[in-house]
């Protein structure tokens, strides 16, 4: 109906309409864009290593430049690539219309969310030249990471703190969207599979997530500031990073495969013209997979010499996964079998998904029979294993949704030949290029490694193919995007519902209007298959005039909050508060060089920019209009999200307080005979908690209209945390002059976890400063309660968390 082509826009306005939105719809788009790109420059940068190792003792890379360059590979193609192109580039996009909604539960945050990952990749990025490139392997281990390039490293571990931070409220958003916002009618067991897929995916981020931010963190801070939990020379255990690190990227392959499996399930429902194969024993296995995907992480490390009786618990884990994930798959072929199968690009892309996956998979659990991964861990048989999963396998779901969704999202087909040839040349190619390298492994090849010498049998031989593989595939991404670009040139064909999908967003226009639907859904919703039941009950959609809805208004502020952490994240990478390191101790900053200190003022800079544009945005009201929000529970949007978020810090707490109690019940971590002062820790625990107390009155009153009562009840939890603050400075300015961190471990266990919750007091005390403002400044009233119940839920959050510490570092 729509689809006003209007006059062409300038690339500014374009950029700036991308600054400003808070559309779900173009936060998914750029996630796609940005994650196809990550692809792209990846798959370049494979190229660059096959073609080195395509014959013997080649000196194109070498080296830490070889390194760097596989480093910067596998990064680029798992946190820019896989991860974020299906659970936030699909996800965002098509939830919220799959779930019959306008837009997710908080937007602006969503704004927030994807800026923060486009800073993240930018922060990567700038370490191309400026010397910022890690040189280690994507998995970061202890103590490579502290060997030469110490630059390359603290950019990365910074760019995936944000990385993480950006997703974890994506995740948090996803989440409070699905338990507050479906279409009225519409009942969590009758959502579609791919909303559930995102459901589940957040979930799991959200549970697992810390791993990743506690093994960046630790890294980060040995580096900057010497204080380590992994330190041998200290008492301190290597392992342990690789513990952090794997609890997180362990699951991280569910969090790729979950979303697309979720596609694949779409996909094969609509292509097929059948309802889903078995709907719940689907989701269960969803489900199933989250859990059990939290408990294998081992599975990376049994070459490590962890205690036998570990190995074998984890290989019995590791084994029963491939259970709820053959469910899956058996549900898409029962899906497809004796359906009248449409035979289209998104049909090729499934069926070939299916048939990769499954040799992919195999070899998996092949990897996680312990005799077995001895012979053939650090070898190509690995490297064969998970490309056969990720690349030919998840990614292949990746293009399924890509050729099946286009149509929605652009008004326009992808031109059926030009995708069978991209089809074919990845199929053939992916073959050529993987399948070699589990021969090479099971000849002995190691991977990482930047040459092999000639001679050996066949060695030669397998290289060449799958170095052929490779160019194969590189010709096969020119056919996607030469196909994608000439789509733009073809007219708007595509109509409402092109492939007879039966979820809700096909009754959308195509591309959807900002406002998704110009009509309302009938409430009665017997199947996942809405389309198809209302089709037979002659159920129709009622028509909405689009003047009367409203959305959203467009900000920059989100965007700026997420720049300044740009700005913040290149000066902690680059630079530092002053010129200090763990090596040289504190120096004149004078004597630094020039690039660390351009950094460090950007770093200061970036304060500034950050509290005024937070503050400019709080100070925004949502909607230009006043709106009454539904919701399905009595929960608002905020707190809503706010109690999915708290989950992941939750995560992150356990983790590192899971590592110091390891470290403290072996004997490493012994305190040291002068200990913080336990009457300093009772009396902040006396101001923290009464703090919690006095925020809560003070919510109260908010809700209750009582607006004084409430800006003093904020403005005393404001004083209480600053007195908080204080004395845990004093407090450690006395334990860090006392001793030597960096030669006590225990030590610095506590300067981690005590300063980490420090921070979030910070973080905390400016989220109570945000409803503060709104309330000086009128933006309060009865039924508009700014962000105060998500900041209180914070703030005992931070409160809980400061009990549990005085327990182990105070009283124990
Ligand atoms: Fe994996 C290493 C085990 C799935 C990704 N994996 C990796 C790495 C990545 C990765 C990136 O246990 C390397 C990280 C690095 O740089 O070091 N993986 C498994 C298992 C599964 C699995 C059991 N992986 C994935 C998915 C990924 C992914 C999905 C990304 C998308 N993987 C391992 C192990 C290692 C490993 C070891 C470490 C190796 C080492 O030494 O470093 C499963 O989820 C696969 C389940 C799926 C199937 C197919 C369908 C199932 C059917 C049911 C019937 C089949 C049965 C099995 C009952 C199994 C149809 C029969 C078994 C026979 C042998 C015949
Ligand atoms: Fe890989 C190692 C070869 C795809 C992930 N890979 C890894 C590791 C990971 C990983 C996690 O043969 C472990 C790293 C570590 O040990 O720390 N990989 C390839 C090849 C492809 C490939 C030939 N990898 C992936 C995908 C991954 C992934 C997909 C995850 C999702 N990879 C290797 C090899 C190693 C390896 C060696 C082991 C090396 C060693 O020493 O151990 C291909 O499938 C890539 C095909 C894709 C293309 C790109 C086509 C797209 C085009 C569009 C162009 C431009 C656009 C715009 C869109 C050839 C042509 C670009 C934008 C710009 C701004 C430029
Ligand atoms: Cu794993």
């Amino acid at each position: 109906e729509q689809t006003q082509a209007g006059p062409r826009r300038g690339v500014w306005e374009v950029v700036k309409d991308y600054m400003m939105t808070t559309d779900h719809k173009k936060i998914g788009l750029l996630y796609m864009i940005v994650s196809i790109a990550g692809f792209g420059l990846g798959g370049l940068l494979a190229l660059a290593i096959r073609i080195q190792l395509a014959l013997p003792e080649q000196a194109l890379l070498v080296g830490t430049t070889y390194n760097q360059v596989l480093t910067m590979h596998a990064a680029l193609m798992l946190f820019f690539f896989l991860i974020p192109l299906g659970l936030f580039g699909f996800g965002n996009y098509f939830l919220p219309l799959q779930l019959g909604v306008r837009d997710v539960a908080l937007p602006r945050l969503n704004t927030f969310a994807v800026w923060l990952f486009v800073a993240s990749l930018l922060l990567v990025i700038t370490g191309f030249w400026n010397g910022g490139m890690p040189s280690v392997g994507w998995t970061f281990y202890y103590p490579l990471t502290l060997d030469g390039n110490q630059t390359g490293v603290s950019v990365f571990m910074v760019a995936l703190i944000l990385n993480g931070l950006g997703s974890l409220l994506g995740s948090a958003n996803f989440a409070a969207t699905i338990v507050n916002l479906r279409t009225p009618g519409m009942g969590l067991w009758k959502m579609p599979v791919f909303a559930w897929s995102i459901f589940a995916t957040s979930i799991l981020q959200l549970l697992t997530l810390g791993g990743l931010t506690a093994a960046a963190l630790t890294t980060y801070l040995e580096i900057k500031l010497g204080l380590s939990m992994f330190n041998p020379g200290i008492g301190g255990v290597p392992v342990l990073y690789q513990q952090f690190f794997w609890f997180y990227s362990h699951p991280a392959v569910y969090v790729m495969l979950l979303p697309y499996l979720g596609i694949g399930a779409e996909v094969a429902s609509t292509m097929a013209r059948k309802p889903l194969f078995g709907y719940r024993v689907m989701v269960y296995s969803i489900l199933a997979i989250v859990l059990v995907s939290t408990i294998v992480w081992l599975h990376h490390m049994f070459a490590v010499g962890i205690p036998e009786a570990w190995q074998i618990a984890f290989m019995i884990s590791t084994l029963l996964v491939a259970v709820p994930t053959g469910v899956k798959i058996f549900n898409l072929i029962g899906t497809l079998w004796g359906g009248r199968i449409i035979m289209k690009t998104p049909t090729y892309w499934l069926i070939g998904f299916i048939f990769n996956f499954l040799i992919g998979g195999i070899t998996g659990v092949s990897l996680g029979i312990i005799p077995f991964d001895y012979q053939v861990t650090m070898s190509y048989y690995v490297v064969a294993h998970f490309h056969n999963v990720m690349m030919f396998g998840t990614a292949f779901l990746a293009m399924a949704g890509i050729y099946y969704w286009w149509p929605k999202m652009t008004g326009r087909f992808l031109d059926e030949k030009k995708g069978l040839w991209h089809f074919w040349l990845f199929m053939i190619g992916s073959w050529l290029t993987f399948l070699p390298q589990y021969i090479l492994g099971l000849l002995g090849m190691p991977r990482r490694y930047y040459t092999y010498p000639a001679g050996n049998w066949s060695w030669t031989e397998l290289n060449f193919v799958s170095t052929i593989g490779a160019v194969t595939l590189f010709a096969g991404g020119l056919v996607m995007v030469w196909n994608m670009l000439e789509s733009f040139r073809r007219p708007i064909t595509a109509g409402n519902n092109p492939w007879g999908g039966f979820t809700l967003e096909w009754t959308s226009s195509s591309p959807p209007a900002a406002y998704n639907f110009a009509h309302d859904f009938p409430q009665n919703f017997p199947t996942e298959r809405p389309l198809y039941d209302w089709e037979k009950s002659g159920e129709t959609l009622t028509p909405v005039d689009p003047k009367t809805i409203h959305l959203p208004q467009d900000t920059i502020w989100p965007f700026m909050t997420a720049f300044s952490l740009l700005l913040m994240g290149y000066g902690l990478s680059f630079g530092w508060f002053t010129n200090y390191t763990p090596q040289a101790g504190l120096q004149p900053f004078g004597e630094a060089g020039l690039g660390f200190q351009i950094a460090t003022v950007v770093l200061y800079l970036s304060f500034p920019v950050f509290f005024y544009s937070l503050f400019k945005w709080a100070g925004t009201r949502e909607y230009a209009v006043p709106v009454e929000h539904h919701h399905l529970t009595k929960y608002d949007n905020g707190f809503m999200g706010m109690s999915w978020f708290i989950i992941s810090e939750v995560g992150l707490f356990a983790v590192l307080i899971g590592g110091y109690v390891y470290l403290r019940i072996i004997g490493a971590a012994e305190p040291p005979v002068l200990r913080p002062n336990i009457w300093l820790a009772a009396l902040n625990t006396l101001i923290l908690v009464s703090s919690s107390f006095v925020v809560h009155k003070a919510e109260q009153d908010l809700h209750h209209g009582r607006l004084s009562w409430g800006r003093l009840g904020l403005f005393i939890t404001l004083l209480l945390g600053a007195l908080f603050m204080i004395f845990q400075v004093y407090e450690f300015a006395l334990f860090g002059t006392e001793s030597d961190w960096k030669q006590n471990l225990w030590q610095s266990c506590f300067f981690i976890i005590v300063g980490l919750h420090g921070l979030h007091i910070l973080i905390g005390g400016t989220g109570i400063a945000l409803p503060y403002y709104q309330a000086l400044t009128g933006k309060m009233d009865r039924t508009n309660h700014g962000s105060i119940t998500a900041a209180s839920l914070y703030w005992h959050l931070v409160d809980v968390v400061w009990l549990l510490i005085v327990a182990i570092f105070y009283a124990w």
